[in-house]
């Protein structure tokens, strides 16, 4: 059912080849692992088709038409964002949009949910007691930050921990104070778009509801790499 309702432009851009003649490179959008509706009921379709074929599509046009000022584009948006402090803010809003973006469908399975497994279920008792505490705290954090942005999870200087960012900031920002940057782990959009249509103002019954299809596979993958960079 995806790709009907003139969403067709999404996968025909996702083919493109990513390098430009100038040698500059093309960021593309991603394309969900899953299908818009697969993360019903706790995510319905139609926020699922706007947020991705509408919100993060933007963030990538907009990026990727900032990036086209820079003589040369660096190879990854986490160089751009542990730089940021020397591009334009149209090249690190967007760049974080897309990022954060990228990383938060990865964050999410119609699998996922339950208790975590493996290291990150023991990085979360050794840090916060219990995976209950860390609930708790996490969703905490999302339901509380004010406006628009982003709990995290990350991983800093060898512990976990909890941060809000605001607008589309992401913890490799070296923009950021110190205290919230680091490698993130897991993240959750509180950005009124990611919840509205299903929940209206009601954030807290969608970050509780975020629990049920959190992909924790995919955190423990972002811890591994973690521990190694
Ligand atoms: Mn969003």
């Amino acid at each position: 059912m995806i790709g009907a309702i003139g969403l067709v432009t999404v996968p025909s851009l996702a083919r493109r080849k990513n390098i430009l003649l100038s040698g500059q490179k093309e960021f593309l959008l991603p394309e969900l692992p899953y299908a818009y509706d697969a993360l019903e009921p706790y995510i319905d379709k139609e926020t699922m088709m706007v947020h991705h074929s509408k919100h993060h599509a933007g963030y990538t046009a907009k990026f990727n038409a900032a990036l086209r000022a820079l003589p040369i584009t660096p190879n990854t948006v986490r160089e751009i964002l542990a730089n940021a402090s020397n591009y334009s803010a149209a090249i690190v809003n967007n760049g974080g949009g897309y990022l954060n973006h990228k990383m938060y469908w990865k964050f999410m399975s119609p699998k996922g949910g339950g208790d975590p497994s493996g290291p990150v279920a023991d990085a979360i008792k050794r840090d916060f007691g219990s995976f209950e505490n860390f609930k708790e705290q996490f969703s905490a954090a999302a339901k509380t930050h004010f406006g628009s942005g982003w709990a995290w999870l990350i991983w800093q200087k060898g512990n976990l921990k909890i941060t809000t960012t605001s607008n589309q900031d992401n913890p490799f920002m070296d923009t950021l104070p110190e205290d919230q940057r680091g490698f993130p782990l897991l993240n959750i959009d509180v950005w009124e778009h990611a919840y509205y249509l299903k929940y209206q103002n009601r954030r807290g019954d969608y970050v509780d509801a975020f629990w049920n299809i959190v992909n924790w596979e995919f955190v423990n993958k972002r811890l591994s790499n973690a521990s190694k960079a």
